[in-house]
């Protein structure tokens, strides 16, 4: 059966002035915990390793240098062996446990030319290397400060430049006995039964938009990890904090409900949350099923490690259905969405 056991680590906050240390280790705990139950593929929030500095407005170019990771085209998942995230990569290895991980990344290309993203890799104890990357495409906020004092800001437009890799799935070896590698799997019409699990990634914000999920449901993914820093309250909105938070909760729900359902695959959402550096963020980590049921949630606003054991075979019964893509999609009515 293609049955793996997952999990979101929750981190509670990051507040700003604590040790790169210290949140670490609260990460290791949470994979040592994952252990302990059997999991084999752990999720861990978007800017995951740093306090969420995208709603701070930073002018000193070292101060901004600290929260991000070097990449290069040379090596793309150079922060694995960063000591910001090297502990994370040797637990893992030890303990048989794959994870996504969200963090900023300072990357050269090959012109020598440097950009920064807000990415996630997905690191594969089978391959004991990164078999997935991905930057985020929807960059929400503004890149100047707002300039009502009281207004927090959301700056990810000031310190990140949108994804470039677009939505690219990708399979995971080794936790599925029996399965077939990526290269021997082919053309077949079953392939997706036989092979590695098939992967996608999502940030935050990006799970809000269909457009987002759809191309990973068209590459037949069976599982789309996405991590979160999703404000609950800001000054400039309309409403109460309570009223506020209600709605971001019940939107952020919506989203990733309506992603899973509408592309027939799991998905793994999962917060940083808590009041970091005053500001409250949204908890609400959910693994879901491909029929759009939650089927594991957070109960707190902290680190909470949420387990569950999903069967990716489900998501073919569903394809089967109404979610038929060769079957029942209409291409010549989409072409406004590519247009406008
Ligand atoms: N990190 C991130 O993308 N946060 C945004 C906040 C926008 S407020 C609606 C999010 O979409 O959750």
């Amino acid at each position: 059966p293609r049955v793996v056991k997952v999990a979101a680590a929750q981190l509670g906050p990051n507040q700003k002035a604590v040790s790169r240390a210290s949140i670490l280790d609260r990460m290791l705990k949470l994979m040592d915990e994952a252990a302990a139950q059997g999991v084999k593929i752990l999720a861990y929030p978007e800017l995951a390793l740093t306090t969420f500095f995208p709603v701070h407005y930073l002018a000193d170019e070292d101060e901004i240098a600290s929260y991000f990771e070097p990449t290069s085209a040379a090596d793309p998942y150079a922060v694995l062996s960063s000591p910001h995230a090297k502990p994370l990569v040797d637990k893992a290895n030890a303990l048989g446990i794959d994870f996504y991980i969200g963090f900023a990344e300072r990357w050269t290309g090959e012109d020598g030319k440097t950009t920064d993203y807000n990415t996630c890799i997905y690191y594969s104890v089978a391959a004991k290397n990164g078999v997935g990357k991905y930057r985020k495409v929807h960059l929400p906020g503004t890149k100047e400060p707002l300039p009502n004092p009281k207004a927090f800001q959301q700056l990810e437009k000031k310190y990140f430049t949108p994804g470039d890799l677009g939505f690219p799935a990708f399979r995971a070896p080794g936790l599925i006995d029996g399965a077939l590698k990526a290269e021997d799997v082919g053309q077949e019409a079953n392939s997706v039964a036989k092979g590695d699990p098939i992967m996608g990634m999502l940030i935050c914000n990006d799970r809000r938009w269909p457009e987002a999920w759809r191309p990973y449901g068209l590459q037949g993914a069976e599982l789309v990890i996405e991590g979160y820093n999703t404000t609950a309250w800001a000054p400039q909105y309309d409403g109460t904090p309570e009223e506020q938070q209600k709605l971001a909760e019940f939107h952020h729900r919506l989203s990733c409900q309506a992603g899973s359902y509408q592309n027939a695959l799991w998905s793994i959402n999962v917060a940083k949350c808590g009041i970091e550096n005053e500001q409250g963020l949204i908890a609400g980590s959910m693994i879901i099923d491909p029929l759009g049921r939650v089927v594991a949630e957070s109960k707190t606003m902290d680190d909470e490690l949420i387990v569950a054991t999903i069967d990716l075979s489900m998501c073919q019964s569903q394809r089967g259905r109404v979610f038929n893509f060769e079957k029942h999609r209409r291409l010549e009515h989409y072409g406004m969405i590519l247009d406008q």
